[in-house]
């Protein structure tokens, strides 16, 4: 065992100061905003954090089907029809996009899914919110996709190749599906005044926790600091939550809706609206499983897939059959 640890020193030690040239020349090139790609070498930290905050945001797209869809078969017109079950379908794909992109990391599809399915990973804790009422199809499109493209266009930028370039077509598509959800609350707020009620009532519900998807306050955020650095994120949650306030309560003004937080106000010095204190004890239990809806979504997701079985076994016996018939040519 002496020996053996003789042995080993100089190389250990020589593959410390490689990993850490390499860790250098890494920095270097996020530095000089070049973008990494899959076959590029990279940290280990790297590679997990983006495949941890990847593969979340994939299940946040295909769990965030589950509010919505509830209501395309109650949509009130067929063009409000057509649009929702657009958007749904787009979340989907978006979904796939994401999946695709965290598999470049070297994590299968399967493994990912089944993280989610046990309930080992995290989605955004909006999704585990019911949709009571048409409106929240409108409060959904307007701040829902609104706060994910406040927190989306940045990723534009990330330093990741395959993450960037999917949010490139993920945000295009985000925009129109904040456009229909406003577009809706309009309809609503200039309608009658059960109409108006039921607007109101969306935003009163919708408003705090769509506040909490931008994640815990930056002081508590943990992998913050670090994915700085790597260009993986380029606001702080706090940020990006503010530029979502300051952006979102015009929009408000202008449907006639109060946003539910007696504490807002214009600070005239710093350009900001202020607003009131999150409810984070809230926020932790929602992530922790204990949301009005968690296990509700658990449970259409894990029904959906074991529906969707006949299809993986058909998609593999084709590839096989394909296989063979190439191998036997
Ligand atoms: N919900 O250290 P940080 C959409 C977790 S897509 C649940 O600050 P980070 C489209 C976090 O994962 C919405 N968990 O973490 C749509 C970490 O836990 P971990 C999803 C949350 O990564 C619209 C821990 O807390 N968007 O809406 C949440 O630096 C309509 C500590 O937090 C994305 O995923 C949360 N809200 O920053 C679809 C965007 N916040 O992993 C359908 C990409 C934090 O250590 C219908 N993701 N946590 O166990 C990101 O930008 C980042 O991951 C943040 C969190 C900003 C979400």
């Amino acid at each position: 065992m002496y020996t053996q640890a003789l042995n080993n020193a100089p190389e250990t030690g020589e593959r410390q100061v490689e990993d850490a040239a390499r860790m250098e020349s890494f920095q270097a090139r996020i530095d000089a905003e070049e973008r990494i790609e899959p076959n590029d070498w990279m940290p280990a930290a790297y590679r997990k954090t983006l495949t941890r905050q990847i593969s979340q945001h994939a299940h946040s797209e295909i769990v965030g089907m589950l509010p919505e869809g509830n209501w395309i078969t109650r949509a009130p017109s067929l063009r409000r029809k057509a649009a929702l079950l657009a958007k749904v379908q787009d979340e989907c794909g978006h979904g796939l996009y994401l999946y695709a992109a965290a598999e470049t990391l070297g994590t299968s599809r399967e493994e990912l899914v089944d993280q989610l399915l046990t309930g080992k990973a995290k989605y955004s804790s909006i999704f585990n919110y019911p949709t009571l009422t048409w409106a929240d199809m409108g409060a959904i499109g307007w701040l829902v996709d609104g706060a994910a493209i406040m927190n989306q266009i940045p990723l534009c930028r990330c330093s990741y190749g395959p993450y960037s370039r999917a949010m490139i077509r993920v945000c295009k598509e985000e925009s129109f599906h904040q456009r229909q959800g406003y577009e809706n609350m309009v309809t609503l707020s200039k309608g009658n005044e059960a109409q108006k009620e039921m607007a109101q009532d969306a935003l009163n519900r919708w408003w705090w926790p769509c506040l909490m998807m931008f994640g815990p306050p930056d002081a508590a955020s943990q992998h913050s600091d670090q994915s700085t650095r790597w260009k993986i994120k380029r606001f702080s949650n706090d940020e990006l939550r503010q530029k979502f306030v300051d952006a979102t309560v015009p929009q408000a003004q202008y449907l006639g809706l109060t946003l539910p937080d007696p504490d807002l106000k214009f600070n005239e010095e710093t350009g900001h609206w202020e607003y009131g204190v999150i409810d984070w004890e809230e926020f932790k239990q929602v992530i922790a499983g204990n949301g009005p809806c968690n296990r509700d979504r658990l449970a259409a997701r894990n029904k959906a897939h074991a529906e969707g079985a006949w299809v993986r076994e058909a998609a593999l016996a084709f590839a096989e059959k394909r296989r063979a018939r190439k191998a036997a040519a």
